[in-house]
């Protein structure tokens, strides 16, 4: 109750008396502000700082230049509880660890933290308070919620590289964020086939580095290891276990962790994982004075994927030593969590679960950039938690919206505001242009159709007048707000410039630019839709069809940057606006031609999708993968991350909407015995017709076609039981379009 009534008036203080103060991120769990206001100090004195607590010692040395001086300056003391420079303050010093007490009186600052972390979190505080043109008079007590906070950098795709790690190190712990993950899924050395061996040297010393830089920014640096595709489950491989670890301690690192994900088979079973990990946990972690307890990804670690028959997390939970975490996801891979939902995963691991959430990470969807508020966790869910990490984007500074969000969220949840974070987590990545960047943001934040079903609210001020605009054309009755969509749709293009324009944050240009050209793209596809629409309303033809063909030149546009950028990825292409905006602009688009069409026996084309591609599955982790054209001749279904559960009889059918000329079909489930798959292929005669797989190498099979023209083709599972295997590659390998030869 008590807390309530600080944070409430600290708000009610804040917005009244100076705005800056509610800025702080993570918001304060207690700041009530008094009366006076000084200029912004400019001379600091400070003392009592330990000599052994180099890392603060070095912010606050950095802080403001440091001068010795007669005369007026201000005094700054930092110190941990017990220490003699912060004793007149010892009793505000919260009990919780990482806690810290900071207060700022006229010319004089106070910052004593539990331990050297709260030290450290009150000089981050302290550094955002200096933003600001002035210093207030105030008094903060403050301390985390949830013990650990911070990143698993655990995707597929791109891992960070050195530099980039450096960089976001130093914003994970401005943040307050504790830990960070190293699990990058595509790092030979952290999975298969190199998890036994030690890194390269060049490698090597970039995670030596990574890891001092990690813990001078209040990070323990924990180095994942994901032995499970290949392991055996004897001595050897334990002892390639504690030997990597070893090498990795050598380095510098004092935290692991063993991942069990997306594996089948035999690296699978519960048992055999307890087994090593609580050997590793007495032959290793515990032997080692100085090293963090271990922390485990389970094969089962969302609800969705938990078999009762197998007992996994059972066998967990009461067989792993307790001081092991075990991460969870949630009720699937990618969710929301609420507080019925840590109860029962708690129950069943004997533990509070350690939170993986796959959020803003676009693995599955490449294609989109997920830039919206963080939100839909319950926020009564701290102290059911050992720890709460973000799956990040490939895009490191991008996701920064993301953990911006996920680090406010995690230190004082009940206080979150999603809304709150998110604009000041857009207007610190892009001071320069706040607004345009928001805007920007708005409409890029769910990551449309994907395998995991996981949405999220995009275009959320201007959608209820899309939509209501867009039925009383569909009813044609009087519309109303014309004005408000074209002044969005021309803000747009407008903004899209800004930002390509701008030079705040060049790592994020690099990043992200593809997607403010389609978002350019999009802002004029919106203009000219409602140029159409105008000219239909009066009547005029050839303003009617004017608008009709710069529309489909843009659509023309789109597709081609669609083609062409962002393709070296499991989902390539550039979707911008995929939720609300560009559907609208498409239904209206069709709507009046067909309308026109019918009015003026005319045959203008409404073709939208330029994909002829239509992908049919019963079998619930393919029927929504995305298909599409890779280096215009592989007519590609794109990869699965996690393991596929494939129900017998199930089927998957790719219709090609025309007759291609084929050369092969090139399949690679991981699976080296291949017999259980059947192959058909349609020829224009509409019959189905059985191929065969021939083996290539390891599990890459083909199915030569020798320029059959094929219109569809379908695999089935006959092996009178569900497979479990990963779907890693399936294309049609299209024939090269023969080019005339006139000599
Ligand atoms: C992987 C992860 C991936 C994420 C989102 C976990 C524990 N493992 O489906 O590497 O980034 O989902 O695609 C996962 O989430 N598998």
């Amino acid at each position: 109750m008590k807390k309530m009534w600080m944070t409430t008036a600290c708000l009610l203080l804040t917005t009244m008396v100076m705005g800056q103060v509610s800025e702080l991120s993570p918001t304060p769990q207690s700041c009530v502000v008094g009366k006076g206001t000084y200029p912004k100090p400019s001379i600091f004195l400070f003392k009592g700082l330990n000599e052994t607590d180099t890392v603060n010692q070095r912010i606050a040395k950095n802080l403001l230049p440091v001068q010795e001086k007669e005369g007026k300056y201000w005094k700054l003391v930092i110190g941990e509880a017990d220490d003699r420079s912060v004793r007149s303050v010892r009793k505000k010093v919260p009990q919780q660890s990482e806690g810290y007490y900071l207060r700022v009186r006229d010319h004089e600052i106070i910052i004593a933290g539990r331990d050297e972390r709260g030290t450290f979190y009150g000089l981050q505080t302290l550094k955002q308070l200096l933003r600001e043109s002035t210093m207030q008079e105030l008094e903060i007590t403050d301390y985390p919620d949830v013990p650990f906070r911070g990143i698993v950098e655990g995707y597929y795709g791109k891992p960070m590289d050195f530099e980039t790690h450096l960089r976001m190190f130093g914003y994970y712990g401005a943040n307050k964020m504790n830990i960070y993950l190293y699990g990058p899924k595509d790092d030979p050395y952290h999975s298969s086939p190199h998890w036994r061996q030690p890194y390269p040297e060049k490698e090597a010393q970039e995670i030596r580095e990574m890891a001092r830089v990690a813990r001078n920014n209040g990070l323990d640096f924990v180095w994942a290891i994901h032995p499970g595709k290949d392991i055996h489950w004897n001595q050897a491989d334990r002892d390639s276990v504690i030997l990597k670890f070893e090498s990795m301690y050598q380095l510098g690192v004092r935290a692991f962790a063993v991942f069990f994900d997306d594996i089948s088979g035999e690296g699978a079973k519960a048992d055999k994982q307890v087994e090593l990990l609580n050997y590793i946990n007495e032959h290793f972690i515990h032997q080692k004075s100085d090293v963090k307890p271990l922390i485990m990804c389970p094969t089962e670690y969302n609800r969705e994927w938990t078999d009762p028959k197998n007992q996994y997390l059972e066998t967990l939970g009461s067989k792993l030593n307790p001081d092991i975490a075990i991460m969870w996801t949630g009720n699937s891979v990618i969710c929301n969590i609420q507080q019925e939902d840590m109860d029962w995963i708690n129950e069943r691991i004997k533990r509070k679960a350690f939170i993986w959430w796959n959020y803003p990470v676009n693995d599955y969807v490449m294609d989109h950039l997920l830039l919206g508020p963080v939100y839909g966790n319950s926020l009564h869910i701290a102290d059911k938690m050992s720890g709460f990490v973000s799956n990040p984007m490939e895009h490191a500074e991008a996701s920064k919206v993301g953990v911006f969000g996920v680090a406010d969220y995690c230190w004082n949840m009940e206080a979150y505001d999603s809304d709150k974070s998110w604009n000041l987590a857009l207007k610190q990545l892009m001071p320069t242009d706040a607004d345009a960047f928001k805007l920007f943001a708005e409409h890029n934040a769910d990551p449309g159709t994907n395998v995991h079903h996981f949405e999220r609210n995009e275009s959320v001020r201007i959608k209820p007048v899309l939509d209501e605009f867009l039925q009383q054309v569909l009813q044609q009755t009087a519309t109303f707000k014309e004005d408000e969509i074209r002044t969005e749709f021309e803000n747009i293009v407008y903004v899209a410039d800004l930002l390509m324009a701008n030079e705040d944050n060049p790592y994020l240009a690099e990043e992200i630019s593809p997607w403010y050209q389609q978002f350019k793209t999009l802002g004029e596809m919106g203009i000219e839709v409602m140029n159409l629409y105008k000219a239909w309303q009066e009547q005029y033809q050839e303003a009617f069809l004017k608008s009709y063909r710069h529309l489909r030149a843009l659509q023309h546009a789109w597709y081609k940057y669609d083609m062409t950028m962002n393709q070296d990825v499991p989902q390539p292409g550039v979707k911008t606006g995929s939720k609300v905006l560009k559907p609208f602009v498409d239904k209206l688009f069709v709507y009046l031609t067909d309308e026109y069409n019918h009015r003026f026996q005319a045959e203008l084309p409404t073709t939208l999708n330029y994909s002829a591609y239509k992908l049919e599955s019963n079998v619930e982790q393919l029927k929504n993968l995305p298909v599409f054209l890779r280096n215009k001749t592989k007519i590609t279904v794109s990869p699965l991350n996690e393991v596929l559960k494939w129900q017998d009889g199930g089927q998957l059918t790719l219709s090609l909407g025309e007759a291609v000329s084929t050369t092969e079909l090139r399949l690679d489930l991981g699976d080296q015995q291949l017999d259980w798959i059947k192959v058909e292929i349609q020829q224009a005669d509409s019959n189905w017709t059985e191929v065969q797989l021939a083996n290539l190498w390891e599990s890459v099979y083909q199915v030569k076609l020798e320029g059959k023209e094929v219109t569809a083709f379908r695999l089935t599972n006959r092996a009178g039981q569900s497979k479990e295997c990963r779907l890693k590659t399936l294309y049609l390998q299209q024939a090269e379009a023969k080019t005339a030869d006139k000599k």
